[in-house]
């Protein structure tokens, strides 16, 4: 690892995130985008709010954003070399559909079922992401504190799976930051940083994928929240560990032989 590797790598080992870093160039996001917009177009703006979960399995495009060789080799560098990819899925906030939509304060590895609950998530942004359209919000260090209790929101505008949210009084906004994102950048984060994002509140779609990624140590404890079951496949490096039956990666991989 060099070091600018190696101070990203202690950066998100002290924060819990990092931000933004360039994966895709405008021209590379803007195919993915337009073939998203595809698949927006024949599904539904509805369906792809929050309904594409693990369409890396079966539509080339998400599953190349989700394997870029650029991404595996960031998530490489903070969290080594065995790796597998959990999970993928699309959070797309539309003002025009649903002005009101948001993201709760939460930890994502509350309601994973993961053993030990540890995994690490990347952001892709499809669309530039800013404070108008409800970038991400996030507590940088709240990682190191522990899974807080968490309760159900008393909207019907959440977004996340089981309306769960961390109550008011348990988060400091004041120490939260945004996670403005141009198209084709990420931001990672770890999956007990408190995070939320608020609703859209400009004209504009915001449209990103989520890449969940976890060690080969980590098992299936019960099933997740936001889908009946996850097929992991390894993406780098090797699983001693085959908590998991092997899933047979649905695609190649780019730039492997
Ligand atoms: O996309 C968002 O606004 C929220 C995403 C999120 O909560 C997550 O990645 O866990």
């Amino acid at each position: 690892m060099n070091i600018e590797n190696a101070s990203l790598a202690e950066e998100y080992a002290e924060r819990g995130l990092v931000s933004p870093i360039d994966i895709f160039s405008s021209d590379e996001i803007a195919i993915y985008r337009a073939k998203f917009d595809e698949l927006e177009n024949k599904l539904g703006k509805e369906k792809c709010q929050i309904g594409l979960i693990d369409w890396h399995l079966k539509e080339q495009f998400v599953w190349d954003l989700a394997t870029a060789p650029k991404l595996i080799e960031t998530m490489r560098n903070l969290i080594g070399e065995d790796i597998l990819l959990l999970a993928t899925h699309f959070f797309c906030k539309y003002p025009e559909k649903d002005p009101k939509s948001y993201v709760a304060w939460h930890q994502d590895v509350t309601y994973w079922g993961l053993d030990p609950a540890e995994a690490h998530t990347a952001w892709i942004a499809v669309d530039d992401a800013d404070v108008e359209n409800g970038s991400m919000l996030v507590i940088p260090g709240s990682h190191k504190n522990g899974i807080l209790t968490h309760g159900v929101s008393d909207t019907d505008d959440n977004l996340l799976s089981i309306n769960q949210a961390i109550p008011d009084e348990l988060i400091d906004e004041d120490s939260a930051i945004q996670l403005a994102l141009k198209a084709g950048q990420i931001s990672v984060h770890e999956g007990m940083v408190v995070h939320a994002s608020m609703p859209n509140g400009s004209n504009r779609r915001r449209c990103g994928l989520t890449v969940r990624f976890i060690h080969p140590r980590v098992k299936r404890a019960e099933a997740p929240s936001y889908t009946e079951e996850n097929h992991p496949i390894l993406v780098s490096g090797k699983d001693e560990f085959r908590n998991f039956p092997e899933t047979v990666p649905p695609f190649p991989f780019q730039g492997r032989k």
